[in-house]
């Protein structure tokens, strides 16, 4: 398989070379955004799949067509993945893009541009946990032995897509120069219904009840899960080990009480008020 132990180093970042090249990459950095693009960005595990399903239904007022047919990777593709230029199409309605690249490699050109940015944020706890996970399944990204192994390299900052503090903060840095909605995978879970109809407000695109009630029914956790065009059963064994670990795995807030000792739970939060000093970032650490 394709570059599967190649890592290209991208801004001092390292990423996984079966998704990136350096021409995707510059590709990425010189992209011209236009007046109605909308680009999610997250750093991985933060929901992203999730947010690519609500404006494909948004767009669709809560039609599962498109949902149900064309995998996620083709109809939010990454800005930054080898195969985007050939997957973006110029066809009716807005451009749907997804990236997880930092915020000085793109807010320059988002500056210039009329484009909307959606950031969605998940408690690094639990995107730690979630990041474990798919290391294992994922053979384009490092193997690690253990979850304490790992949860030190992500506090280290020195984990594939770099520092999740610097990844926020970055982004959240630009909140008053770009046309920004800042959101979390805790305030999905928490109403996935009020969020919908709040991202639908930052994108201007009215709905009436009955349509977000099946955006709402279908971007459920389990209707998700089972969609192919969406979790991930379409790449095979060789790229992502699905007996590994499932991309839809749980879906839930605060499974880091499962993997977390309290020392290493201490130690995080020490790590996360040392880097988060200074943003007024909050999060929820659970639901309950
Ligand atoms: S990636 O690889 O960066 O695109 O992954 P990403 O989509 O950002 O994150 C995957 C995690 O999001 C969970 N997920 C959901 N949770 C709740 N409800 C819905 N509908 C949903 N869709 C995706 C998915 O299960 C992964 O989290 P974990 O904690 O591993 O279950």
């Amino acid at each position: 398989m394709d570059r599967m132990s190649v890592t290209e180093i991208f801004n001092g970042i390292p990423l996984p070379g079966h998704l990136h090249t350096p021409e995707s990459l510059q590709y990425a950095q010189d992209f011209q955004f236009k007046e109605g693009d909308i680009l999610i960005v997250t750093y991985p595990k933060s929901g992203t799949t999730w947010m690519q399903e609500i404006l494909t239904l948004i767009y669709s007022q809560g039609d599962t067509e498109i949902a149900m047919t064309v995998p996620n990777w083709e109809r939010a593709p990454w800005l930054e993945h080898t195969y985007f230029k050939d997957t973006l199409k110029e066809g009716e309605g807005p451009r749907i893009l997804t990236t997880h690249l930092p915020s000085n490699v793109l807010a320059p050109a988002l500056q210039n541009s009329k484009a909307k940015v959606i950031y969605l944020a998940r408690n690094p706890k639990d995107v730690a946990v979630s990041f474990y996970y798919f290391h294992k399944m994922a053979k384009f990204l490092p193997d690690f032995n253990t979850f304490s192994e790992f949860l030190d390299r992500f506090l280290e900052g020195k984990v594939h897509y770099g520092s999740w503090f610097d990844h926020v903060k970055g982004w959240y840095r630009q909140r008053n120069n770009l046309d920004f909605l800042y959101i979390t995978y805790e305030d999905l879970k928490k109403d996935l219904r009020r969020s919908i109809k709040k991202v639908c407000r930052f994108l201007g695109c009215p709905m009436y009840s009955k349509e977000v009630d099946k955006v709402e029914h279908h971007c459920r956790f389990p209707e998700m899960s089972q969609n192919m065009m969406v979790n991930y059963m379409l790449i095979p064994n060789e790229i992502l080990d699905h007996d590994q670990s499932k991309f839809m795995r749980k879906g839930i807030v605060g499974d880091w009480r499962q993997h977390m000792t309290p020392e290493q739970s201490d130690a995080f939060d020490k790590i996360f008020q040392e880097k988060m000093s200074g943003c007024n970032l909050q999060f929820l650490w659970s639901l309950d």
